[in-house]
């Protein structure tokens, strides 16, 4: 038996398509006699349409038609039970966003469309708009949905026991989890192919194509049946892709009515307000401890901007709720999520959807109880730590947590990063008066991962080749290259000789697809499952074949089958293969993996350096120890953690998506926008403890999410800490220079009245 290919840092099979430019996105795809759809998105944050005037753009050249929402006449997405706030797909009588969708054009060519959309001429009556989610409770604030008598659209509840009874110390802080923008590589695409008897085929961008037939056959009235959707690569999604977009519903609404294939792809400027954006939380919490710093519970309201419609932001406020306790032993917790209504881009899950806001939230504020307490922030956190003997642990909102090991993470980061050594040189910093101060910031996250269930099957050709066939829906995972380490694991096959099928509902029977750090754990699982059938029918019918008992069939080198102490005879996987086929039961096993959810950990350390004459940040080192339980690929798991602390720390750092008070969206392009680049990040230092779950046969938890989790607020603590010498409790993000340039000045002491 050859040694096990799982586990081990294979190449992605992926990368040689992407590095030579092989790939191929929704927009490459060529189709003869195609249109293309332009959008014509609202300038105003908020008011009446009076009227939409298409008239010239009818006219103008190569326009094929112009639709508006009542000429498509498509149903609205549906908002939980509550029909007064349903999103239409296209704008109807009000425009509740800058950048929302209310007509579209269809013409011969790009350049025609758009030219064409400026022609459509909308009259408006401006309505007052509200930005700021807060002012959006409040009483006389100008309502978005009038029929539903309020902005807020769900709400927890305050709860009725006092969660910090108790308590010697209680902490208090509003905590600001800005909007950022999810800016995948790839913007928002579709292309929809009329088919002959009224199907149709819709290549789109996505993380699951089964969500979008879902709803693009819902809304056109087709039988499920009748849509195909394929993902071809995707560049990207981070979470926002993670069902239809009212654009492509209406893309396939306009293939299907006008028969012709229509495609749509995103500007980046469109996509930078059509895109849901994610986070958007302001949180308000209180920490209560003893003085020994054992804490006693937790108060906290997560109050999450959803933008115009109660949309695919609602449940993320309660999601963090779910995390509240992080890895912490907090015997009570009183948390009521909020979701509320607002003139700006609807909000949606965006890498870690809900858990890097309860990290943040935890801790920032096990730091703000570390200062009051007079403690370490290594201190505070090892006090409070579920020790792993409390695994199973069921947190007080609910959350059953599989297995953990807080301090071992902790200790192994404070290892690499060498704390101590740190601590000295900061103190030394300030005693020299050093302009250049240190910060050194501490993040321990617990998160959620592999909620459901997933699709696989393993079937081996007579050419001896294994197809697997797979739910989930890669969008830059690496699923290709990790499953087929599974099925080869498991069947004892070359990694090269197994193909791994996806993204496409007319060759994959079912799948729920890529997010929420499923796909590993959940997906891996099944298609272990179905390679585990597979096998035990190969060792029958190698049995039946070499005339032995099944039990005794052993697997030789090269993956051959053959009877124990008879090395004479053996089969391979064709051999066995064609046996199957021959007898009418091919090899080929399906299998659909469901188990409860998986909580992945990790500890990571920041260290800054601060600039206190401009502000400027400067991440020095950043050390990632994370917990993801048994490492399928670990070179798949390193690029996961390296892209997650990248966005993690872009959001401490750098990214906000702003607006001004009308409504205007003040940040619509890369310029106003601030991704970072490689060179505005430190080299990772990572590191991994492995404490498997007992919850799937892989023992593996999910890795997509952990780094962004994690490293928002170990950078934010990290400023704060080097703020310290100024008297800085408390800062938002992002930590721009001029933020924090304030909080200096605000902390020095006055200088001397000028003579
Ligand atoms: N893996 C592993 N060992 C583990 C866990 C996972 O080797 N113990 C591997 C898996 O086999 C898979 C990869 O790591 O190849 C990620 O696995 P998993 O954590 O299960 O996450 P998913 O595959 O379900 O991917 C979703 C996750 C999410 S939720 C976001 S958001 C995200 C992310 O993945 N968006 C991404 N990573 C992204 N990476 C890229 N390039 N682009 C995105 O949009």
């Amino acid at each position: 038996m050859s040694v096990s290919i799982l586990g081990h840092a294979v190449h992605r099979s992926e990368d040689p398509r992407f590095l030579r430019g092989e790939a191929r996105y929704v927009d490459d795809i060529e189709v003869a006699g195609g249109l293309v759809a332009s959008f014509v998105r609202s300038h105003h944050a908020h008011a009446r349409i009076v009227s939409i005037d298409a008239d010239a753009a009818r006219r103008a050249p190569g326009v094929v038609a112009v639709f508006t929402a009542a000429d498509l006449d498509l149903p609205p997405s549906p908002a939980g039970r509550r029909a007064a706030l349903a999103r239409p797909r296209l704008a109807a009588g009000v425009v509740r966003y800058v950048g929302e969708p209310l007509a579209v054009v269809v013409a011969e060519s790009a350049a025609a469309a758009v030219d064409a959309r400026e022609l459509v001429d909308v009259d408006y009556e401006p309505l007052p708009a509200v930005v700021d989610p807060i002012a959006a409770t409040e009483e006389g604030a100008p309502l978005l949905f009038p029929d539903h008598g309020s902005n807020v659209v769900s709400d927890g509840g305050a709860a009725d026991e006092d969660p910090l009874e108790g308590a010697d110390v209680v902490v208090r802080a509003r905590l600001v989890n800005q909007r950022v923008a999810p800016v995948p590589l790839e913007p928002n695409a579709a292309l929809a192919v009329p088919e002959p008897g009224g199907g149709l085929t819709i290549y789109a961008s996505t993380q699951s194509p089964f969500g979008v037939r879902r709803e693009v056959a819902s809304a056109l009235g087709l039988e499920e049946e009748a849509v195909r959707v394929v993902a071809p690569d995707v560049g990207g999604g981070f979470g926002a892709k993670g069902g239809a977009y009212p654009e492509q519903i209406v893309v396939a609404a306009l293939a299907h009515r006008l028969g012709r294939p229509v495609r749509w792809a995103e500007t980046r400027s469109e996509n930078l307000v059509g895109m849901t954006h994610g986070r958007a939380q302001v949180q308000d919490v209180e920490l209560g401890a003893r003085r020994d710093g054992t804490i006693v519970g937790l108060r906290a309201r997560a109050l999450t901007d959803v933008g115009a419609y109660s949309w695919r932001g609602t449940f993320l406020p309660g999601v963090t709720r779910v995390m509240a306790s992080g890895v912490y032993r907090i015997p009570r917790i009183a948390f009521r999520p909020m979701a509320v209504v607002t003139n700006t881009t609807p909000t949606g899950p965006y890498r870690g959807a809900g858990r890097p806001e309860a990290a943040a939230l935890l801790e920032r504020s096990m730091d703000l109880l570390a200062a009051e307490l007079g403690m370490d922030p290594v201190e505070i956190r090892r006090r409070n730590f579920i020790s792993p003997d409390q695994f199973p642990y069921q947190s007080p909102t609910g959350a059953s947590y599989d297995s953990g090991d807080y301090a071992k993470a902790l200790d192994r980061a404070l290892e690499l990063v060498g704390y101590q050594e740190l601590r000295a040189e900061q103190r030394a910093r300030v005693d020299a008066g050093s302009p250049r101060l240190l910060g050194i910031g501490l993040s321990c996250y617990a998160e959620i991962s592999g909620v459901g269930s997933e699709y696989g099957s393993v079937a081996v050709a007579p050419d001896g080749s294994v197809t697997v066939v797979t739910g989930s829906s890669p969008h830059g995972q690496g699923h290709e290259t990790a499953f087929a380490q599974i099925a080869a694991s498991v069947l004892g096959v070359d990694f090269a000789r197994v193909r791994v099928v996806h993204s496409d509902t007319g060759t994959v029977p079912r799948g729920v697809g890529t997010f929420g750090s499923r796909s590993g754990q959940l997906g891996g699982s099944a298609v272990m499952g179905a390679g585990d059938a597979v096998l035990a029918r190969a060792r029958e019918l190698a049995a039946d074949l070499l005339e032995a008992s099944v039990d005794d069939i052993v697997q030789l080198e090269g993956g051959r089958f053959g009877v124990a102490g008879v090395p004479a005879r053996a089969l391979d996987w064709a051999d066995l293969a064609g046996a199957g086929e021959e007898a009418g039961t091919p090899l080929r096993s399906e299998f659909d993996f469901e188990q409860e959810p998986t909580f992945p950990f990790g500890a990571h350390v920041a260290v800054v350096e601060v600039d206190i004459e401009t502000g400027l940040v400067d991440l020095l080192r950043f050390v990632a120890v994370d917990d993801c339980g048994n490492l399928i690929n670990p070179m798949i798991v390193e690029g996961q953690i390296h892209g997650g602390l990248a966005q993690g720390v872009a959001q401490a750092l750098f990214e906000a998506v702003s607006y001004d008070a009308d409504g205007n969206p003040l940040t619509t392009t890369l310029v106003d926008y601030l991704v970072p680049s490689a060179a505005d990040l430190p080299s990772w230092e990572t590191a991994h403890t492995v404490t498997p779950t007992p919850r799937n046969p892989l023992g593996a938890k999910g890795v997509g999410e952990s780094g962004t989790t994690g490293s928002t607020p170990a950078v934010q603590n990290a400023v704060i800490d080097a703020l310290s010498p100024f008297g800085a409790k408390h800062l938002d993000m992002p930590l721009t220079p001029e933020r924090v340039w304030d909080a200096i000045q605000a902390g020095r002491p006055s200088p001397a009245p000028r003579r």
